[in-house]
């Protein structure tokens, strides 16, 4: 359709010979990135830097669309209507989360159609954690409270990401996910203080999602390949590993309070470190999901292209609509 990459055509071909030419522009650039300078995206950037920020930003977009479906299997058996309408709303928030998330990565200059395609062919990759299953209305809590609070952990310090467009969407959603955090710990603790099954069901669902949500923050630092130029380019601010370890040190007392149990027998908190050990992640799990879609990995990719085909009628009848309106402006 169209894209928001704010550059002219003849802005684009000498940005892209500036790359090709110029072995400056990269000592340049990093010059900027140390002075702290936030880059926009008329800038003359290294093409690195836009593909690392167009994978990164694309797959966080794909993260929050995908992230509906998991919650949507609630909307019709959520317990109460308060329940229901609370989360249609946050349900509602993840889509708009997606739309921001595609803009800025946009204005890198892919459309928006391209990126779904990829999703939507499954070249595209999406975080694991929206690939396993959700059996129980705890889930719904367990969402809130740990893969929301994973995400406001890792997304904080994007709020100061290099790349303008990304950081600045990242402000809005962060306080949107803040929100969200909150009302995942609010179903989790009425379960928890509610009868014996109810505590019993919040603890299983602790148990199949707290090793998933630690694999959001990506593998360990030793696996990681984008980590190192990346942080270099402050993109991001901390490693997988570090922005982890945060993640757990501020869910254990969560966890405590509401008298459910970590299911990780090695956890220990460590004096010296003033932090938590942990036990070993199950990174072959981690890189089954990403590689074969895990349990849901099929089911989530049909659904979205199910969407794709329903909804073609909706994308020409607003094409048609546009087309009528400028056409009017036009006479005007
Ligand atoms: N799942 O070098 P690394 C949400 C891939 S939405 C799948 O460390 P990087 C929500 C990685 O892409 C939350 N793939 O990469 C929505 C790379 O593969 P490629 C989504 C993963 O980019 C609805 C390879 O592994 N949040 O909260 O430096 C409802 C090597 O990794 C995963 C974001 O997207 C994973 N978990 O660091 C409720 C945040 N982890 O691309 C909630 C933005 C890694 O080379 N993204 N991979 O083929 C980031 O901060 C970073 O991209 C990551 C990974 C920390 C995720």
């Amino acid at each position: 359709m169209y894209s928001t990459d704010l550059r002219t055509d003849k802005e684009k071909k000498s940005a892209d010979q500036q790359i090709l030419d110029d072995a400056e522009l990269w000592d340049t650039f990093q010059a900027r990135i140390d002075n702290g300078d936030t880059i926009e995206a008329k800038d003359a950037m290294p093409e690195k830097y836009r593909q690392t920020l167009t994978r990164q930003i694309s797959q966080h977009a794909h993260s929050e669309i995908i992230g509906q479906l998991p919650e949507g299997n609630w909307v019709t058996r959520a317990p109460t209507l308060k329940r229901k309408l609370i989360l249609l709303a946050k349900i509602q928030d993840e889509a708009g989360h997606g739309l921001y998330l595609y803009s800025a990565a946009e204005t890198l200059g892919r459309s928006r159609d391209d990126m779904v395609a990829d999703l939507l062919s499954g070249k595209a990759k999406y975080s694991t954690i929206f690939n396993y299953p959700t059996p129980t209305w705890a889930d719904i809590g367990t969402i809130g409270w740990l893969v929301d609070g994973a995400a406001i952990v890792n997304q904080i310090p994007l709020c100061r990401c290099s790349y303008g467009p990304y950081a600045r969407a990242m402000v809005r959603v962060c306080k949107e996910e803040s929100f969200h955090q909150r009302q995942g710990y609010e179903i989790v603790t009425t379960l928890a203080r509610g009868s014996a099954e109810q505590k019993a069901m919040a603890q299983d669902s602790l148990n199949r999602f707290w090793w998933p949500s630690l694999m959001m923050f990506g593998p360990s630092d030793s696996a990681s390949t984008h980590s190192s130029q990346n942080m270099k380019w402050n993109i991001k601010r901390h490693s997988n590993d570090e922005l982890r370890q945060r993640f757990i040190d501020a869910t254990i007392p969560q966890a405590e309070f509401l008298g459910l149990t970590i299911p990780d027998p090695d956890l220990k908190w460590n004096e010296e470190r003033g932090s938590y050990d942990h036990g070993d992640i199950d990174w072959d799990e981690f890189w089954a999901v990403i590689k074969d879609g895990g349990i849901c990995g099929k089911d989530r990719i049909q659904a979205r292209r199910a969407a794709a085909k329903d909804g073609v009628w909706v994308r020409a009848a607003a094409e048609a609509y546009a087309a009528k309106q400028s056409a009017k402006e036009q006479v005007a």
